[in-house]
C-alpha cells in the first residue's frame, strides 16, 4: 500500500469567473477565492484546482491563453496570486493550476510572430500546412466546437491546425523549442509555490505522423479530430520528458485531462512506475447518456452501464495506476441533475447518494464548485441566454443548418447537457445574486439560489454540504476508503449499485439506490448485512436492513 498524499486528497475545482466576486464587477476573482478559503477548509478539502486565470481574450473562457505567466486583470494581479498561495498554504490547502498547452490563444506573442511569415523563427511553434490543389484544407478534420480544424491564413497562404476554436491554434509539440518553453513556464509556477497541474487535453498534444482524412463522424460532416489524435505516437515520450524536466523536481499532484483515453492508455499515463502523471480524467462515463447526436440529447444513462464502466476502471487500475473520480466539472452538467433527481422531493437525498457512491470508490475524488451544495442545472429558454461557444455552434448546426432539432428540443438538450449549467455563479446565500457579486453578474445566477445556497447549509447537519464534509472526513480517517480493493455486487440490477471495499480484515458494503422507488435488498446482500458491525454513513436516518428507500445510500462495516 504505497501511501501518497495525492491519493488521500479530495480536490475541489474552482471555475474562477463564477466562484466569488470581491470588487463588484460581476466577475469572480482571486480575492474572492481568498475570502472563501475558510469555507473550503471547513469542508475539509486539501487541494484546489483553479480553471485558467491567465491573460486571455476569453474566447473559450480562459482556455485560450495569450500570456502563460501573467494573470488576466479580470482576476487580479500577481500580488493577489502570491497572497492566495500564502493563505491557502497557511490552511494546508494546495493549489493546482490548469495547464493549457495543447494550444495557445491566437493573441499569444508566439502566434502573432508565427503567422507573420514562413521563415519567422516562431513559424514552427504551430502547425501550418499548404492547401490542397483545390484550395481546401489538407485533411477533413473537424474541430471540437464544430467546423473545420484548419484555418486559412491569407498572409502566408497556408492553413493552421486548431482542434478547438480558430482562436486556439495548436502548438507544435514536435518542436523541442515549444516543449522547452512549456517546461520553463511550469518551473516558473512551481517556484512560485504551485502544488500541481491539471493538464488540459494533454492526450491530444502528439499529432499523427501522417496527416490524412478520417471517417466523417460529426453533425457538420467533418472527421472529429478528437477521434484521430488522442494518445498520439509520442505523447508518452513527451510526458516522460516533462516529468524529467519539471514534475520530478517538486512534490506535485498532476492529473491529465485525457480525451479518448482507455484503461490501457491510462496505465501508461498514470502508472505507478511510468514516471508520467499521478492520474488522468477519462470520459467513458460521460458518454453513457449520449446518442447519435452526441451529448445533445435528453437521453438518460442506464445504471448497469455505469456500474460496468466504473468496475472496469476500479479493477484494471487497482495496484497499477491511480483513478480520478468525478461526476461533473466546468464542461459537464451538474451532477444531481444528470445522475440523480433535482426535483424538490429528491434533490437533497439523491445528491447525497451520488456523493456516497463516488467518494467510497478507490481514487482521488473531485468536487466541482456547488456540487457540495446540490446545485442544479439551469433552464435555458433562449439561445441568447447562453455563453458557451460549444452550445452556440451546435445550436447553429443542429437547428439552423441541419434542421435536426427544433429550437425547443435543442434548448432542452442544452439545459440538460450544456457546459453553461456548470458556469452559473456559485450560490453563497439568499441575498441578491446569491451573494456572488454586488454588481451585475457576468452570467445569470440560477433563480433557485434563494433555497440552494451555502449559508443555509454550512450549519445544517442534514444538508448536502454537511454530508460531503462527513464523507471527506471519513476518507481521512479510514485507509480502507483510499486503499481498499473494490468488488462489484449484483451487476445486472438496474436500480441498485452495490459494491464492497476490502483492506486486510476490514470490509465495507456500499449500497446506493439510484432510483426513486423503494427497492428490496437482494438476499445475498441481506445475508452480508445481517452480520454488519455498524453503519459508517447513510443519507436517511434509521436505515432498515431489508429495503432501500428512494435514493437511499448506506455504507455498512461488515
Ligand atoms: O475540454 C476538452 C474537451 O474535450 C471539451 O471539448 C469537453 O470535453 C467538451 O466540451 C464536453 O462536451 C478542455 C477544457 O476543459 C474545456 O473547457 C476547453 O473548452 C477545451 O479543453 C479547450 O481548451
Ligand atoms: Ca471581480
Amino acid at each position: 500500500m504505497d501511501k501518497k498524499w495525492w491519493k488521500e486528497a479530495v480536490v475541489y475545482q474552482i471555475y474562477p469567473k463564477s466562484f466569488m466576486d470581491s470588487n463588484g464587477d460581476g466577475i469572480g476573482d482571486v480575492q474572492g477565492i481568498i475570502s472563501k478559503l475558510d469555507y473550503l477548509k471547513d469542508l475539509g478539502i486539501s487541494v484546489i484546482w483553479i480553471s485558467p486565470m491567465y491573460e486571455s481574450p476569453q474566447k473559450d473562457n480562459g482556455y485560450d491563453i495569450s500570456d502563460y505567466q501573467a494573470l488576466d486583470k479580470r482576476f487580479g494581479d500577481m500580488n493577489d496570486f502570491d497572497e492566495l498561495i500564502e493563505q491557502a498554504h497557511k490552511r494546508d490547502i494546495k493549489i493546482v493550476m490548469d495547464l493549457v498547452v495543447n494550444h495557445s490563444s491566437d493573441q499569444h506573442k508566439w502566434f502573432i510572430e508565427s503567422r507573420k511569415s514562413k521563415d519567422n523563427p516562431y513559424r514552427d511553434y504551430y502547425i501550418w500546412r499548404d492547401p490542397k490543389e483545390d484550395g481546401s484544407p489538407t485533411t477533413n478534420w473537424g474541430q471540437f466546437f464544430g467546423g473545420s480544424a484548419w484555418q486559412y491564413d491569407e498572409t502566408t497562404g497556408q492553413y493552421y491546425l486548431h482542434q478547438f476554436l480558430a482562436e486556439q491554434p495548436d502548438l507544435n509539440w514536435e518542436n523541442e523549442k515549444v516543449r522547452k518553453e512549456v517546461y520553463d513556464m511550469m518551473t516558473w509556477w512551481c517556484e512560485k509555490g504551485v502544488d500541481g497541474f491539471r493538464m488540459d487535453v494533454i492526450s491530444l498534444i502528439s499529432k499523427p505522423e501522417v496527416y490524412e482524412d478520417g471517417p466523417i463522424n460529426t453533425p457538420d460532416h467533418f472527421s472529429h479530430v478528437g477521434g484521430i489524435t488522442p494518445n498520439g505516437p509520442r505523447v508518452h515520450e513527451f510526458l516522460k520528458e516533462m516529468n524529467r524536466e519539471v514534475l520530478s523536481k517538486y512534490d506535485l499532484i498532476t492529473v491529465g485531462e485525457t480525451a479518448g483515453v482507455t484503461v490501457d492508455e491510462a496505465k501508461k499515463y498514470a502508472g505507478f512506475d511510468t514516471n508520467e502523471l499521478n492520474m488522468v480524467f477519462h470520459f467513458e462515463h460521460m458518454g453513457l447518456d449520449e446518442d447519435e447526436h452526441g451529448k445533445w440529447t435528453n437521453h438518460r444513462f442506464y445504471l448497469p452501464d455505469l456500474k460496468e464502466n466504473f468496475t472496469k476502471w476500479q479493477k484494471e487500475l487497482d495496484g497499477k495506476a491511480w483513478n480520478s473520480l468525478y461526476w461533473d466539472n466546468h464542461d459537464q452538467p451538474r451532477a444531481v441533475s444528470r445522475w440523480g433527481n433535482d426535483s424538490d422531493e429528491y434533490r437533497v437525498v439523491s445528491a447525497k447518494m451520488l456523493a456516497t457512491c463516488l467518494h467510497m470508490l478507490q481514487g482521488t475524488p473531485y468536487v466541482f464548485q456547488g456540487e457540495e451544495l446540490g446545485m442544479t442545472n439551469f433552464t435555458f429558454t433562449d439561445i441568447s441566454q447562453t455563453d458557451d461557444v460549444e452550445e452556440k455552434n451546435n445550436y447553429k448546426t443542429l437547428v439552423e443548418v441541419e434542421h435536426v432539432y427544433t429550437k425547443e428540443q435543442m434548448l432542452e438538450a442544452i439545459s440538460m447537457r450544456g457546459r453553461d449549467n456548470a458556469r452559473t455563479p456559485m450560490q453563497w446565500d439568499d441575498s441578491e445574486n446569491g451573494g456572488f457579486t454586488t454588481g451585475k453578474p457576468w452570467f445569470a445566477v440560477n433563480p433557485n439560489y434563494s433555497k440552494i445556497n451555502a449559508k443555509s447549509q454550512v450549519n445544517d447537519p442534514d444538508s448536502v454540504y454537511s454530508y460531503y464534509k462527513e464523507l471527506i472526513k471519513l476518507r481521512k480517517e479510514n485507509d480502507i476508503i483510499v486503499y481498499g480493493t473494490y468488488d462489484l455486487l449484483c451487476p445486472d440490477d438496474e436500480k441498485l449499485y452495490a459494491y464492497t471495499r476490502t483492506l486486510g480484515d476490514e470490509k465495507l458494503l456500499v449500497l446506493c439506490n439510484f432510483s426513486q422507488d423503494e427497492i428490496e435488498v437482494p438476499q445475498e446482500i441481506k445475508d452480508m448485512i445481517s452480520a454488519n458491525k455498524g453503519i459508517l454513513i447513510s443519507n436517511y436516518k434509521d436505515g432498515q436492513a431489508d429495503t432501500l428507500r428512494p435514493y437511499e445510500a448506506v455504507v455498512y462495516k461488515i
